[in-house]
């Protein structure tokens, strides 16, 4: 056997080399340990190369994943957008096709029921398609004239305000014995004084008023003492003139449980003159004397 370190021959059980001196058993230890370190060395680095590897191998694959990924929404995204208007343009088509085809979806002219008037204006079903009023509703146009007596009596369009497009209904033309077909201006037809009752006069601002509004009285309010009258205007502008005979007569408005006296009215010798504007329809109006007014206030 050779010593290790330096390669001298050594005897068989010498523990120690005669020319370098080392301790055999020893040495051999320590390069055994040496070897065992360097192996173990090199294994970290390789797991330390393999891992950096996995851990680059994973990274790219993430990274790929995400590029992918982008690209494939930024692909899908003007589908989606197209989804989008499509789902939007088949919506409006439908909703149109709904308001358009009202008529046609609620209502579909059968041989059953083309001779029924649902509506009782004096038109058949069929008479209402043919003539392309609505078979549900007995003014189309809501002029005040039926779709009866637009076809009918007045050769009038049931399915226009004012045929002549002057903006004053058919029914005032009517009403006033003018021509329907033809255009009026505003000063040649003027609203004219409603004598409601031998104490009440409606002087209104328009033509609507006169013909659509008007007054609706009540019985007197017996939750309060001495109470003279209780109305509603409705759909009125204008004025009132309401003769109570009495010089105290006053005039108040309830608003929810609670009376004020009225800031547009006038009393001369009993006659109240009142001014009304669109605000103050539907609204309870109570005319007493001011000697009641306290009662009110009381809630007597
Ligand atoms: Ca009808
Ligand atoms: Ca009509
Ligand atoms: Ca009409």
């Amino acid at each position: 056997m050779n010593c290790p370190k330096c390669g001298n021959e050594l005897k068989k059980g010498v523990k120690f080399c005669a020319k370098c001196g080392c301790n055999v058993e020893e040495y051999i230890k320590e390069q055994k340990q040496q070897k065992k370190e360097i192996r173990s060395n090199k294994t970290y680095k390789v797991k330390k190369i393999i891992l950096l590897i996995l851990i680059l191998i994973l990274a790219f694959t993430v990274s790929l994943l995400i590029g992918i990924n982008v690209l494939g929404k930024k692909s899908h995204e003007p589908k989606e957008d197209y989804n989008v208007e499509e789902n939007n343009v088949e919506e409006a088509s439908s909703q149109e096709h709904q308001v358009q085809g009202l008529p046609e979806i609620e209502f579909k002219l059968t041989e059953e029921n083309k001779n029924i008037d649902v509506d009782k204006d004096g038109l058949t079903n069929e008479e209402e398609v043919k003539y392309g009023t609505n078979v549900m509703s007995s003014d189309t146009d809501g002029d005040g004239l039926s779709d009866y007596d637009e076809v009918k009596r007045h050769e009038s369009d049931p399915t226009k305000y004012s045929t002549s497009e002057d903006n004053i209904s058919d029914y005032i033309k009517v009403e006033r014995k003018l021509d329907i077909k033809k255009k009026y201006k505003d000063s040649e037809v003027k609203p004219e004084e409603v004598k409601y009752s031998y104490s009440i006069v409606l002087k209104p601002d328009d033509l609507e008023s006169q013909y659509y509004g008007g007054l609706e009285e009540f019985n007197n309010d017996d939750t309060v003492k001495s109470t003279k009258k209780v109305f509603n205007m409705l759909d009125f502008k204008g004025k009132v003139e309401y003769d109570t005979g009495n010089k105290d007569s006053i005039l108040l408005v309830r608003r929810g449980k609670t009376y004020y006296e009225f800031s547009n009215y006038k009393n001369n010798d009993g006659k109240l003159t009142i001014d009304i504007s669109e605000d103050d329809n539907n609204i309870d109006f109570v005319i007493t004397t001011k000697e009641n007014f306290e009662n009110y206030k009381k809630g007597e």
